[in-house]
């Protein structure tokens, strides 16, 4: 960062307005799945409304170039819990439903440290960082372990996978729920369990058809990714994921409105398969994917009234965002092409999920502490959710050793106070993978040369930023990386590309 901008920020966080929090304030962390710079209104969208995220907007801060590091989901998640680079460790791709849990127990997460702080912490939603051991893969039908209560929750009610991945069951703690003994479950990644029909055999019996892949076992009219048999009295119906999650989350919060609590809920909403309840149906022009939008506001929405209800609104830091950026069609014909119309999921960002261009990664950001007294405030600091550890081990534990921290979440820097709006200055620099590795410098970017090819992702027709020469945007007055200016300013790509390097050769441990 330039000396300027540094002395600036330092005035700035001496003459903010420092309103004094309460001791450890409870947090809501509200992750959506897929949801994209520009799908919601305060964002920018106009054919869909969403009022209890601009609610939320209007109460808190409004941060527009915030990201998740990946852009895809697990390696997303991983970073946000680990405080680790996902390209540090191998496995950290998109995971089958049946993968063993890539975090380690006992280390080191953004649970683990609000734990040690004096918080209960819960889980509730999609998880998709595997559960078990390579050594001991998991029973569905026994304990199944180890999983979000071995890396620092204390509560969990989870999606193993995705929506779109086998099992289709939801897991409460250490067991499936809802599950008769009579009935056990298999699960297999590789060849075809049991004797029901698949998708691809009986598409006749599918209420939504693939248009990719997903076309293995059909559970409630849908095939999905992977084959399973067994377990009819657990599994879900994706009409109700939403109203049932929903539920778990606002009881996680009345359960533990007494003592300083962790929710991170993650909703289903809107990754495919996009089948919102009934009550949303029709609510856009837009079809399923705009109604799972009006269906995800409803549950923030639900989240927002609990806390209001229980008096604790004042005292709880309310975050939401997205996971990944924008995927219009991903691997069902569920019309979200033919019925887009002028919505930009992406606002006017390029790319979308899996891309290197930013909208893969730059994602809607809100924050909310109403005793901070921010309202309204937009900020343009660069954040991460991988910084979340950093900042919530700063909030709740600022005496907590720093070498420790340093050690075992490298990569999370503490943006505390870009999140509470005592200053607007966030990260300088920022790694970020999609189809190919990036590095934003302040409002610099560089996307490494990548030899790979597609430049268009065939399933998802979103452009991947591959590119076999250097790309160097700046943003500043390029927001849509339209003018590569690699080649006239090649010196400056050099020394962004050693900034780069050196970030990647850092020695870290990874558990
Ligand atoms: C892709 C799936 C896509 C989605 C994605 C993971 C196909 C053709 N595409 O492989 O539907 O499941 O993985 O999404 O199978 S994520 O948000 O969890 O990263
Ligand atoms: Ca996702």
């Amino acid at each position: 960062m330039k000396k300027s901008v540094l002395f600036f920020c330092f005035i700035f966080v001496l003459f903010s307005a420092s309103t004094t929090i309460a001791v450890n304030p409870n947090i809501v962390l509200i992750l959506a799945d897929d949801l994209g710079y520009g799908d919601v209104s305060c964002y920018g969208a106009t054919h869909v409304k969403t009022p209890n995220i601009d609610r939320l907007a209007a109460e808190g801060i409004r941060f527009t170039d915030a990201h998740a590091v990946a852009a895809t989901c697990t390696p997303s998640r991983f970073a946000l819990l680990s405080g680790i680079y996902p390209w540090r460790k191998r496995g950290t791709g998109i995971l089958p439903g049946d993968a063993a849990l890539i975090i380690p127990p006992e280390s080191v997460t953004l649970p683990s440290i609000l734990k040690n702080s004096g918080y209960t912490n819960g889980v509730v939603g999609k998880w998709h960082l595997g559960l078990g051991t390579p050594e001991s893969p998991v029973n569905w039908n026994g304990e199944i372990k180890p999983g979000p209560l071995e890396i620092g929750f204390d509560y969990s009610f989870i999606i193993p996978a995705t929506g779109d991945r086998v099992p289709c069951v939801f897991v409460e703690n250490h067991r499936v729920a809802n599950l008769d003994v009579n009935d056990p479950i298999t699960v297999s990644y590789k060849e075809k369990v049991g004797d029901e029909p698949t998708g691809k055999e009986r598409p006749d019996l599918l209420s939504l058809h693939p248009s990719h892949g997903h076309d293995m076992t059909i559970v409630n009219g849908i095939s999905r990714i992977g084959y399973m048999t067994g377990g009819e009295s657990a599994r879900w119906i994706d009409e109700n994921i939403a109203d049932t999650i929903t539920a778990k989350a606002c009881q996680f919060i009345e359960t533990n409105k007494d003592k300083p609590f962790f929710l991170y809920f993650a909703t289903h909403d809107i990754h495919v398969p996009r089948v919102p309840h009934p009550h949303f149906v029709g609510k856009t022009s837009m079809g399923a994917r705009g109604d799972a939008i009006v269906e995800f506001d409803w549950s923030v929405g639900e989240i927002l009234q609990t806390l209001d209800r229980l008096n604790l609104t004042e005292n709880t830091i309310v975050i939401v965002s997205s996971d990944n950026g924008p995927v219009v069609d991903d691997g069902y014909c569920d019309r979200a092409i033919e019925l887009l119309g002028n919505h930009k999921p992406s606002g006017s960002l390029r790319g979308g999920k899996g891309s290197a261009f930013e909208a893969g990664t730059r994602v809607p950001f809100i924050v909310r502490l109403p005793a901070k007294n921010n309202a309204g405030k937009v900020s343009d600091a660069l954040i991460a959710l991988i910084d979340l550890p950093a900042s919530f081990a700063a909030l709740a534990n600022p005496t907590m050793n720093q070498k420790i921290l340093e050690t075992a979440i490298p990569d999370s820097e503490n943006v505390l106070p870009a999140l509470l709006g005592e200053t607007n200055c966030g990260r300088e620099n920022l790694v970020l993978s999609g189809a190919s590795v990036s590095l934003r410098h302040g409002t610099q970017k560089i996307i490494l040369p990548n030899q790979k090819g597609q430049v268009i992702s065939a399933n998802t027709f979103i452009e991947t930023g591959n590119n076999p020469n250097p790309q160097f945007y700046e943003l500043k007055n390029d927001i849509s990386e339209r003018s590569n200016i690699a080649e006239k300013e090649s010196k400056r790509w050099e020394e962004l590309r050693t900034i780069l390097q050196k970030i990647r050769q850092k020695k870290v441990i990874v558990p």
